[in-house]
């Protein structure tokens, strides 16, 4: 009987490629296999199946008794499809740790401590000497290239390196600017108001006796915001805040942009720079260990 591949719940770019690959490396291998989706294609991994031209998997809102289960890229009910716990759970490709999932019969398990589960993928596709196609390279390579945020984040290992520099060969892109346009088209704030972004991760709090708010911005679509500089300042000033600073974080830079209400002196003592709006704060990533901190050891001098 047909096989369900699926990632998580709210899928990211692994996610996604990580089910279509293994479902076409299935069907190559004479299994029947449909990859299907738990949720809606976020900016990024459209971004990457419009570029290799690859059609988005079906969205499966539940499963029953009958039905065979393969998951991707997680291994917890609480994360996968709703009716998992009934169905016949086929085998698991995953970089996450165990999380509690039990069965009855013995299934295929394949769990490695990688960067990205195409990584995984891309070492089945070696072992059972299947070719892998231009599309499917190209899926690979841009989940493996997201999941490793181009290979900054900790979790990145030699084989998801080694995964990579194959598959740029077969797809012929040059890595570093595809996982750019990839992050700033997953990251863009198109068609969102100042206010909307100023306010999509805002806290508030009471520094010296003043009400200070801080927002935070992960994007790497920067040029959209510094065309409208002034506009967000003017936004910033006009706020009932003592103080107001936006962080617009670019994690591969990996520092923030800010933008601020408040007295120059005080950006310039918070983060030990030349303060100026749009002012860039290398290291600075993190609202609770730097922006907070930062901010209110300067505010109480
Ligand atoms: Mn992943």
């Amino acid at each position: 009987m047909e096989l369900k591949i699926f990632g998580h719940k709210s899928p990211d770019t692994d996610s996604i490629c990580s089910s279509i690959a293994l479902t076409y490396l299935k069907n190559q291998l004479g299994e029947s296999a449909t990859a299907y989706r738990l949720g809606e294609v976020r900016k990024e991994a459209k971004y990457v199946l419009n570029y290799f031209k690859v059609d988005a998997p079906v969205l499966l809102e539940k499963v029953c008794s009958e039905d065979n289960c393969f998951l991707v890229d997680h291994n917890e009910y609480a994360q996968s499809v709703d009716g998992l716990q009934e169905a016949n759970l086929i085998g698991i490709v995953d970089h996450h740790k165990l999380g509690g999932i039990s069965t009855t019969l013995p299934l295929s398990v394949r769990i490695a401590p990688v960067g990205c589960t195409c990584t995984i993928i891309y070492n089945l596709f070696k072992e059972n000497n299947v070719e892998i196609t231009y599309e499917i390279a190209g899926l690979l390579l841009s989940a493996i290239l997201s999941d490793t945020l181009l290979y900054k984040s900790p979790t990145t290992t030699q084989a998801d390196i080694d995964a990579c520099k194959a598959l740029a060969e077969i797809t012929k892109v040059d890595v570093e600017t595809y996982a750019m346009d990839m992050f700033k088209y997953g990251t863009s704030l198109d068609g969102m108001s100042i206010p909307e972004i100023v306010h999509m991760d805002f806290k508030e709090f009471t520094i010296a006796g003043n009400k200070v708010g801080i927002g935070q911005v992960f994007t790497m679509d920067l040029d959209s915001i510094m065309a409208k500089k002034q506009e967000y300042i003017d936004y910033l000033e006009s706020s009932e805040y003592f103080a107001v600073v936006l962080a617009i974080t670019d994690i591969i830079k990996e520092g923030s942009y800010l933008l601020y209400k408040a007295d120059n002196n005080v950006i310039s003592d918070a983060f030990e720079l030349e303060a100026a709006q749009g002012v860039f704060a290398p290291g600075v990533v993190s609202r609770k260990k730097q922006l907070v901190p930062n901010l209110t050891s300067a505010l109480e001098k």
